[in-house]
């Protein structure tokens, strides 16, 4: 198995369950390399999602993304890309809890927009969702996005 690094980010629909996420990150396999708290600004979450520019849903998962806190987290480990996306389930999480009762998104998802967790989807996404939250690699980077004003 090749060894791999990808972004896995609680969303902020699923943020009030983020110790039951990691627990099960961690019972997974995945070592968490790297990790960070933060909200995005509406412009932080439309470039983060800059693939889905002019798709029907990009205003909403731009609204719904900048929308309260959100948790990074680099995995690494054998196969960490399909690994942690086999474990989030299908992106509908009631397609979801047909599909993969025991996924992330069956049990913390709420529908196709409000669905729990990203994962990276190849090695070059996850390079550069990895540098938008954490910088280069070895650079001990100053986050872009923060918790606003008063954290909330
Ligand atoms: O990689 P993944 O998150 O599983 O799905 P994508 O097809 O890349 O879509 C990114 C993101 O956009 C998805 O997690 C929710 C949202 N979305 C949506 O709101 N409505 C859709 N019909 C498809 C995706
Ligand atoms: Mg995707």
């Amino acid at each position: 198995a090749r060894h791999e690094r990808t972004l896995a980010m609680v969303k902020p629909d699923a943020y009030k369950h983020l110790g039951k996420i990691i627990n099960g990150i961690q019972r997974s396999g995945f070592m968490i390399n790297n990790l960070r708290v933060c909200k995005l600004s509406k412009a932080e979450a439309q470039a983060f999602y800059e693939v889905h520019r002019g798709k029907p849903f990009y205003d909403t998962l731009t609204d719904f993304m900048s929308s309260g806190r959100i948790c990074a987290m680099e995995l690494t480990g054998p196969n960490a890309i399909d690994s942690w996306r086999q474990l989030l389930g299908p992106t509908d999480s009631d397609v979801a809890r047909q599909q993969a009762p025991n996924s992330i998104r069956a049990s913390f998802g709420t529908n196709k927009t409000y669905n729990a967790c990203h994962g990276s989807d190849a090695p070059d996404t996850a390079a550069q969702e990895l540098a938008f939250f954490f910088g280069r690699p070895g650079s001990a980077a100053v986050g872009k996005c923060d918790l606003g004003g008063r954290g909330t």
